[in-house]
């Protein structure tokens, strides 16, 4: 694990500490990881055991909600520890699926899913739940960039520069001097421009959607080495605010050439573009991970 990583790991460890001192259990899982969820269901079982065992339940069925807020990864869960308590628990029912998307709102019923036996336990996946008014903008905001509000309330601008801000503020950059202006990224982008000679219209169609799409690695590590090349050329003072504005700015203008936005669209939907694109790499984790609530300072003491 590098020092990045580690930092990012030493703020979650951070967050755990926090629960337990506010008397609640803190479990750390990734839905997509097998291991991962067989620990969480594992825990879960015995758990359950220890309250039945503690309350002289042993056939008791103990039914658990699921509660959070949209798009946090709760259908995910249920699915993941329905399968795998379907399998420890030799169960024969039909499998069940929850519907799950990246996009929030998603559930819109109460379901159940089996996820243990001896006792029975059930999981309830819900409906994400949102407080009816939200006051503060910049929680707004932080909701809207990791999808548990519908994009749309802010520009993608908007959001693309208070990811930036986030960005610019941690190390994360620095583990991208690898992918700093050199040869092959030049070379990659030279050969986009010269595709005029290739044969047929629908080649050249296909090559440009190709190039223009900003998951492949080839894009993703050009803007990794953009951002980290603006950032290290940059000789303001990003403490300041006037600083912190022109910093971003930059970024949005370098980013268009490493998102491959042609030419002549406007400023309005370069900036769009570019939003749109840098959020969903964000989204999806190929820009690091950030944990976008700071520790209260009580518990800023090293691990
Ligand atoms: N990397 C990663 N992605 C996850 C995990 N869990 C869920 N996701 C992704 O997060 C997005 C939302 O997941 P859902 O399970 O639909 O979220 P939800 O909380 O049920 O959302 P609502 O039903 O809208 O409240 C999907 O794109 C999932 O693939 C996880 O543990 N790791
Ligand atoms: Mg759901």
């Amino acid at each position: 694990m590098n020092k990045i990583d580690l930092a990012h790991q030493t703020q979650v460890k951070g967050w755990m500490r926090y629960f337990e001192q506010q008397n609640c259990i803190p479990y750390g899982v990734n839905s997509h990881n097998k291991d991962s969820v067989k620990g969480l269901l594992n825990f879960i079982q015995a758990q359950v055991r220890g309250l039945c065992k503690a309350n002289h339940h042993a056939s008791e069925t103990v039914t658990i909600m699921l509660v959070g807020i949209p798009n946090v990864g709760k259908s995910a869960l249920a699915n993941s520890l329905h399968q795998m308590g379907r399998i420890s628990a030799a169960e024969k029912g039909r499998l069940k699926h929850a519907t799950v998307s990246p996009q929030p709102g998603e559930t819109k019923d109460i379901s159940s899913f089996k996820i243990g036996s001896h006792p029975n336990i059930y999981l309830l996946d819900t409906p994400g739940i949102l407080p009816r008014m939200i006051h503060d903008a910049e929680l707004c905001s932080k909701l809207v960039l990791t999808g548990a509000i519908r994009d749309g309330l802010i520009e993608p601008k908007e959001l693309a520069r208070y990811f930036l801000t986030i960005l610019n503020l941690s190390d994360q950059y620095k583990k991208w001097a690898k992918f700093s202006a050199n040869e092959d990224r030049l070379l990659s982008f030279i050969e986009y421009k010269e595709e005029g000679s290739i044969s047929s219209k629908l080649e050249m169609r296909q090559k440009k959607q190709h190039m223009m799409d900003h998951t492949q690695d080839l894009i993703v590590n050009d803007v990794r080495g953009t951002i980290f090349d603006t950032i290290s050329c940059f000789d303001g003072n990003i403490e300041l605010e006037e600083d912190k504005i022109k910093l971003m700015e930059a970024e949005l203008v370098a980013l268009r050439e490493a998102f491959r936005v042609p030419q002549g669209l406007g400023e309005y939907v370069y900036n769009r573009v570019v939003g749109v694109k840098l959020l969903d790499l964000y989204r999806t984790g190929r820009l690091g991970h950030y944990t976008l609530d700071t520790l209260p300072l009580t518990l800023h003491h090293p691990l």
